[in-house]
């Protein structure tokens, strides 16, 4: 990708790693960075050289919310009719690759439904997680609502959207919003650790993978069941599989087809 100007992209061999880089502005999400971050997962997600990807910010905020300067004028006809707020996050849902979110500092509205949409999320010990829209007179609009409930349960997820009230990182953790809690200054080489076990695994089992659980997210325990079966089914035809099983049984590491 050339050009960004709100996100920073670098790889690492199978990895990629998107910052999001609006400092001035805790990183509030405005239309340029969804575009190039919706742009930037697309073309990520066609790259058969990545496996698989995180999307981290800074030490102060992975992200802020909204851009509120953008949001203070915008008028109901405008946002109905443009359908504010959905560009780009329909996007997010149709990455098939594993992304992981490595939160430090604020993960506020938006910038929590960022971290939510994506598949697992690691945390900072100083992560804070909210959804203040209500605060603003508004509600959550990327997902906050249902993400956050699927999360961490009603009880809680009621708590932090009616209150507006912070979530920090070990509350995150025992609430189950987060996979992992670290210290910062190991937020990265943990995430980078994650995405590199994934990646050094056979690519088909991660997207089937990744796949049969966000199913276990929108269907019913039979649907769900059978979409695994099938899944499970099916990598017996790959080769990933004869290899992975003739490792364990030769005790040697398994050499997963790229
Ligand atoms: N939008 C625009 N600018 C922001 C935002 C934001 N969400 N958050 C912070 N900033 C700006 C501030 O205006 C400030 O800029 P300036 O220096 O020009 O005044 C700069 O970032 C630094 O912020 P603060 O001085 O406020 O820093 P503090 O450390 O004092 O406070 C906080 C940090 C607590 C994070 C505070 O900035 C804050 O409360 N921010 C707003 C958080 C919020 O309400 N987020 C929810 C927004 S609504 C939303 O996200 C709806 C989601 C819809 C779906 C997403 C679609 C993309």
């Amino acid at each position: 990708m050339e050009n960004l100007t709100t996100i920073v992209l670098e790889t690492f061999g199978a990895v990629a790693r998107i910052t999001l880089n609006r400092p001035q502005q805790l990183n509030a999400l405005n239309d340029v960075l969804m575009d190039e971050l919706g742009a930037t997962l697309t073309s990520l997600d066609a790259d058969p050289a990545i496996a698989a990807i995180i999307i981290t910010g800074s030490e102060k905020a992975f992200a802020a919310g909204a851009d509120i300067k953008v949001m203070a004028t915008l008028d109901f006809e405008t946002a109905y009719t443009q359908n504010f707020i959905t560009r780009n996050w329909d996007t997010i849902r149709t990455i098939r690759k594993p992304i992981i979110a490595a939160v430090a500092g604020f993960a506020l509205g938006g910038g929590c439904e960022l971290a939510l949409a994506c598949d697992t999320i690691v945390a900072a010990d100083n992560a804070q997680f909210g959804q203040p829209e209500i605060k603003l007179g508004i509600i959550p609009g990327a997902g906050g609502t249902q993400r956050l409930t699927r999360a961490i349960g009603k009880a809680k997820a009621m708590d932090m959207i009616l209150t507006g009230r912070m979530m920090g990182a070990a509350e995150a953790e025992q609430s189950g919003l987060v996979a992992r809690v670290v210290p910062f200054a190991e937020l990265n080489d943990t995430a980078m650790r994650m995405a590199n076990t994934i990646a050094s695994y056979g690519r088909l089992s991660a997207l089937m993978a990744k796949e049969a659980v966000n199913v276990a997210e929108e269907q019913s325990l039979s649907d769900g069941l059978l979409f695994e079966r099938r899944g499970f089914h099916s990598l017996f035809a790959t080769s990933d599989q004869k290899e992975g099983m003739a490792a364990f049984i030769e005790k040697r590491k398994a050499n997963f087809k790229a």
